[in-house]
């Protein structure tokens, strides 16, 4: 019987500690604590960082973990590095849920940048109506830009305004849909959405939406992953779980 960690945070996630709850695994989902109610689990929960890869390596064989299974976002990418270093560090069998980049459909008018700086330097010019539907740990560094109206979607109530001069603040969680994001962007008048490679479904809203209305849309590629073994299916991991963590895989 397989004690696993589950580094969570993300739809597939959730979907795997379901599956994990319903076989009776014992699993413990961990939070790094980044929004004030996260999502409740069916199996039990941790919240707050390890303390860097030894705190992790220290967990590990405090709870006799025998699989790690990182599920986190594809923009976390320091507890992607964590998670492989630890897992080898601790003799611990190590997986990676993961979900395929999004790639651009007919219809779809995307302007690819690297990184979070790329999406603000993008955003010089005159103003416009801009959606950043990039959560909250990344908007300050759009201050760079303060001549647009700002439409901001934040999971939790920031403790202080954004220092973004003219912005909107809507406060709501995913997985979202697509007509309520349409309706968002019409009443916004939004003109132009920015937003990061997520991959998934819970975040996917918005591109149709922006397909629908014929936006423009900044994309954020994702940042470099360490080497590791990465599955893109909940089935994956559970046959993992079931044989290919045996051999090491
Ligand atoms: C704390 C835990 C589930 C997981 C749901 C997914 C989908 C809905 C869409 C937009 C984009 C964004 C943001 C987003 C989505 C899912 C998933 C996803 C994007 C929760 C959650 C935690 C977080 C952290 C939060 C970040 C922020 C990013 C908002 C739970 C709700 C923008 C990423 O206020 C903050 O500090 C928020 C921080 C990291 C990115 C950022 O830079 O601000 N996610 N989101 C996790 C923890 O503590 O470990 O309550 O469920 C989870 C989800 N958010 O089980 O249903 O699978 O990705 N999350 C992005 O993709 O760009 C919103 O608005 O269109
Ligand atoms: P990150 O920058 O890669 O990680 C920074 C530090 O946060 C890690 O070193 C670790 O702290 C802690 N941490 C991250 N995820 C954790 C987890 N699941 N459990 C315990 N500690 C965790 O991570 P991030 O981008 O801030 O993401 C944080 C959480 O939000 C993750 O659960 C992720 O899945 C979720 N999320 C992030 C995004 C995004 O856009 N980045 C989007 C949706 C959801 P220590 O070094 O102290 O161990």
């Amino acid at each position: 019987m397989p004690t696993i960690l589950l580094l969570g945070g993300t739809t597939e996630a959730s979907a795997l500690a379901a599956r994990l709850a319903a076989r009776g695994d014992p699993t413990v989902l961990s939070y790094a604590g980044r929004v004030a109610n996260p999502r409740a689990q069916p199996v039990p929960v941790r919240i707050g960082g390890f303390g860097g890869v030894d705190g992790l390596v220290a967990w590990l064989q405090e709870h006799r973990v025998t699989h790690l299974i990182d599920a986190t976002h594809p923009f976390a990418a320091q507890m992607h590095r964590h998670a492989v270093d630890a897992a080898a560090q601790a003799g611990v069998s190590h997986v990676a849920l993961t979900r395929p980049a999004w790639t651009p459909v007919a219809g779809d008018r995307w302007h690819r940048v690297a990184g979070i700086a790329d999406a603000v330097a993008a955003l010089a010019g005159p103003s416009q109506r801009v959606m950043l539907a990039l959560g909250r740990m990344h908007v300050d560094a759009f201050a760079r830009q303060p001549q647009h109206d700002y439409l901001l979607r934040f999971v939790d109530t920031p403790d202080h305004p954004p220092p973004l001069p003219r912005h909107r603040l809507v406060v709501d969680r995913g997985p979202f849909d697509a007509v309520g994001d349409t309706r968002l962007m019409r009443d916004h008048a939004t003109e132009l959405v920015v937003c990061k490679n997520a991959g998934g479904n819970g975040a996917a809203a918005k591109l149709v939406a922006a397909r629908t209305l014929g936006l423009p849309v900044i994309m954020i590629d994702r940042p470099a992953l360490p080497a590791q073994h990465a599955v893109d299916t909940v089935d994956a991991v559970l046959g993992w779980l079931d044989h290919g963590a045996d051999r090491g895989v």
